[in-house]
């Protein structure tokens, strides 16, 4: 089928799930925005989804964490457009979504890294356990270590989701008795790290259409992040800022000084020392994000944040 029929009948689609033409090109002119293109790159965003030239194949591995990832990017935002980021993906392999259980799931991994050795693009979601042997992380009789480093050595590329997966999360606080770490620590690997917790699944998606549209990876800063995303603080785009600058400190919660949108640095806002684009990108369709809704960052998307940010609600 040619590119303009491709096209033709993916609006035809759009369109009966109830999603206007416009509506979608908002969206993709929000994700060109957000991975720092220029305008111009807008309808060329439009059409890896309209008619994309490759699905890469992904096997979605799991470990030690809450699953809010996935969560995440399956519900992501728009009606309609989860099933997009699905489309743009064969997902060969997820334990989330898949109905395989047991032996059989275990069979269709096996085959799934198999048929696309060398080919397919990991992600790992959930830290993984390192001491003794990995002992304290196992899926199906396995170590996380064993899965993790049998599934890794034959993808193209990996992709750690969500703060665990890039630096431990929670599992790595203090005083972390499994010896959690993140992915590319427990495995000696390189990563592409989309941290947060959860990660903004906008924060996920424009990593693999940059990587679609332009044939690499995004540039990353020294923890593994895509600079157009975490290139910057929280408190740097925060629209809470001219508050700070004056001094208009919130310091009770549920005060009126919150209400009136007064900075939440002396409630223990870690913005200052937080890289994410949280206050443009924002969560659930640009909904809201934690400053706005009243609540100070916490760092989430920071290596060993558990540790490095606590005690949370305290001024550092
Ligand atoms: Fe971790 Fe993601 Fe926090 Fe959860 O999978 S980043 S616990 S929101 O879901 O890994
Ligand atoms: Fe900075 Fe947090 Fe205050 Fe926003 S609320 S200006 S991020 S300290
Ligand atoms: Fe996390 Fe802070 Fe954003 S807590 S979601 S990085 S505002």
């Amino acid at each position: 089928m040619d590119d303009e029929k491709k096209k033709a009948e993916f609006y035809e689609r759009l369109a009966k799930s109830g999603v206007s033409r416009r509506d979608f090109m908002k969206y993709c002119t929000f994700l060109t925005a957000t991975m720092g293109l220029s305008a111009a790159h807008v309808t060329r965003v439009a059409d890896v989804f309209a008619a994309p030239k490759q699905r890469p194949p992904v096997i979605w591995l799991h470990f030690a964490e809450c699953t809010g990832c996935t969560e995440g990017v399956m519900r992501h935002t728009h009606p309609y457009l989860d099933e997009l980021v699905l489309d743009i993906l064969s997902i060969e392999y997820h334990e989330t979504i898949m109905a395989a259980a047991g032996h059989q799931a275990e069979e269709n991994l096996k085959n799934a890294v198999e048929k696309y050795k060398g080919k397919f693009i990991c992600v790992c979601e959930g830290a993984i356990s390192t001491k003794d042997n990995g002992v304290y992380g196992k899926i199906g009789g396995r170590t996380f270590l064993e899965v993790g480093k049998a599934v890794t050595s034959k993808a193209a590329g990996v992709i750690a989701i969500g703060n665990c997966a890039s630096f431990g999360g929670v599992q790595a606080a203090a005083p972390n008795p499994g010896g959690y770490k993140g992915v590319g620590e427990a495995l000696g690997i390189k990563t592409i790290n989309v941290p947060g917790c959860p990660s903004n699944s906008v924060n996920f998606v424009g990593a693999v259409i940059n990587y679609l549209l332009l044939g690499k990876m995004p540039a990353l800063d020294n923890s593994g992040r895509p600079l157009f995303a975490y290139g910057k603080t929280v408190h740097d785009q925060c629209p809470r800022r001219a508050h700070f600058e004056m001094g208009e400190m919130a310091t009770e919660f549920g005060s009126e000084e919150i209400e009136k949108g007064w900075c939440l640095y002396a409630l223990g806002c870690r913005g200052p020392m937080t890289y994410n684009n949280c206050p443009v990108a924002k969560y659930n369709d640009g909904t809201s994000w934690p400053v706005q809704s009243g609540h100070p960052c916490i760092g989430c998307s920071e290596p060993q944040f558990w540790d490095a940010m606590s005690p949370f609600y305290m001024p550092k």
